[in-house]
């Protein structure tokens, strides 16, 4: 009769542990790398407040009142490891020449007044394809 091997798991343990660290690894990425899109708004007045990161906009409508100055603070929520551009998000508001740039992990807020009620497109256009991606896309709407 032969003693057990205690200090050597036998194969089979072996590749069953390698698989299932190996998961533990992936579960972790993953976890990391879905966490800003997992974030809640979690704020009273989400249509000023807008989330950005790779996965888009967050609300991507946003309401304003004709005449009326909108305040809109922009969180990036992206880090400057992100190999297109940076983590560097812009909030571009389509024909009113307003281009902000909000750093990694920052906060940028800023005004506008927009006159006439409609649709207003604003998108991104540093990263991910910026206005050809839907994602990167969203619309102020003008109430009169
Ligand atoms: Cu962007």
């Amino acid at each position: 009769m032969s003693k057990p091997n205690i200090t050597k798991p036998a194969p089979r343990r072996r590749t069953l542990l390698f698989w299932l660290v190996a998961l533990v690894v992936i579960l972790l990425a993953g976890a990391l790398f879905m966490r800003p899109y997992l974030q809640s708004a979690g704020n009273r007045n989400p249509g000023t407040v807008l989330r950005i990161s790779m996965g888009g906009w967050q609300p991507n409508v946003v309401y304003a009142k004709a005449g009326q100055p909108l305040t809109v603070s922009i969180v990036n929520l992206d880090n400057s490891l992100h190999s297109d551009g940076g983590g560097w998000h812009n909030f571009v508001l389509e024909g009113q020449g307003i281009d902000q740039r909000i750093a990694p992990e920052q906060t940028g807020t800023f005004s506008f007044t927009l006159k006439k009620p409609g649709e207003y497109l604003f998108y991104c256009d540093i990263c991910c394809g910026g206005k050809d991606n839907p994602f990167m896309r969203g619309k102020v709407v003008v109430e009169g």
